[in-house]
């Protein structure tokens, strides 16, 4: 079911530069395409326990505000994100941010800080697309396996720089590694289960009774899926059984498009946004084509009827909790 948890997703608020000064709070913007924004974004490093499957299996995770993924921070290119990083203070490890929609100095900007510090600096998006966010702090194998992740948007200046989508859907791709302290076994690759959203078949009732979540849509939309491959360690095939990928835009920037493709490939730590059109109505499974990875968590359904939901794929209704 879609909840009110889906609220929490979006972490940055945007105002307009005259305002800037004067408000801070939570939330995320493109109400303005044409002005640019200075758009405040904080994340909080939350160690805590979380269901990894749709039977409620606890595991010890690591993350950015409490869940898997992280927030999805959606901005306009040209924008100035006033970025924070808030280490919790009950935290026990020392974590960082990795930004890759940002251009800044690794040893600075990306630099771990220790629970109860916070640290705060800017950047522009230059390019249009999406991008991962992770914590680097060391080892981040484990950090990016524990679950420090998500998903940066960032809408091109033009608004018309690509076709207009009819719904959007973020898909974050990674490893579960059953034991979270077993850094050697994620060295060695050896994970249990590859999952979207942080949930072994989150959105697959067909293989998986115990899901409740499907993504929807109607026939002939266009719907755009930001595809994140988060690893750490294995690449993904992503494939629309049942359908073809109308484009894909490598990295989500408007200036790389494909057509027609059964498949693209993700590498981990890279991302692309891929356009689905269904002429008819019934499911299409999206999957990593690796087999191993696919039948172990990395499916998702897609439903498309003509009396598909007309909140999902809107709003905070992007990424589905
Ligand atoms: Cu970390």
């Amino acid at each position: 079911m879609k909840t009110p948890i889906a609220r929490v997703l979006n972490a940055g608020r945007a105002i307009p530069l005259a305002a800037a000064l004067a408000l801070s709070t939570m939330f995320i913007g493109t109400a303005w395409p044409a002005v640019a924004k200075i758009v405040k974004v904080t994340l909080t490093p939350e160690e805590v326990t979380l269901p990894i499957d749709n039977k409620g299996t606890k595991y010890a995770a690591w993350t950015f505000n409490g869940k898997i993924p992280g927030p999805l921070i959606r901005i306009t290119q040209g924008d100035t994100v006033e970025f924070t990083l808030h280490n919790a203070p009950g935290n026990k490890m020392s974590h960082s941010i990795d930004i890759h929609a940002a251009q800044v100095d690794v040893m600075n900007q990306f630099a771990p800080i220790k629970p109860g510090q916070t640290k705060t600096w800017t950047f522009t998006p230059k390019y249009p697309g999406i991008f991962f966010y992770h914590c680097g702090a060391s080892p981040m194998i484990q950090h990016i396996a524990r679950g420090m992740f998500g998903a940066v948007i960032v809408d091109p200046k033009d608004p018309k720089a690509m076709p207009k989508a009819d719904r959007e859907y973020v898909i974050i791709q990674s490893e579960l590694y059953s034991n979270p302290e077993d850094v050697k076994a994620m060295m060695q690759d050896k994970w249990s289960h590859v999952m979207f959203n942080g949930t072994v078949f989150k959105y697959d009732p067909i293989h998986d009774p115990d899901a409740s979540e499907t993504l929807v849509a109607k026939p002939g939309e266009r719907v755009r899926i930001y595809f994140i491959n988060a690893g750490p360690n294995d690449f993904s095939a992503f494939h629309p059984i049942g359908n073809i990928w109308d484009a894909v835009y490598p990295s989500g920037n408007p200036k790389n498009v494909l057509h027609g493709m059964q498949n693209y490939v993700v590498g981990p730590g890279d991302a692309a946004t891929f356009d689905l059109i269904s002429p008819v109505e019934g499911t299409d499974l999206l999957v990593t084509h690796s087999m191993r990875g696919a039948l172990s968590g990395a499916i998702a359904a897609i439903m498309f009827s003509k009396d598909a939901d007309p909140k999902m794929g809107h709003g905070d209704e992007i990424l589905v909790r």
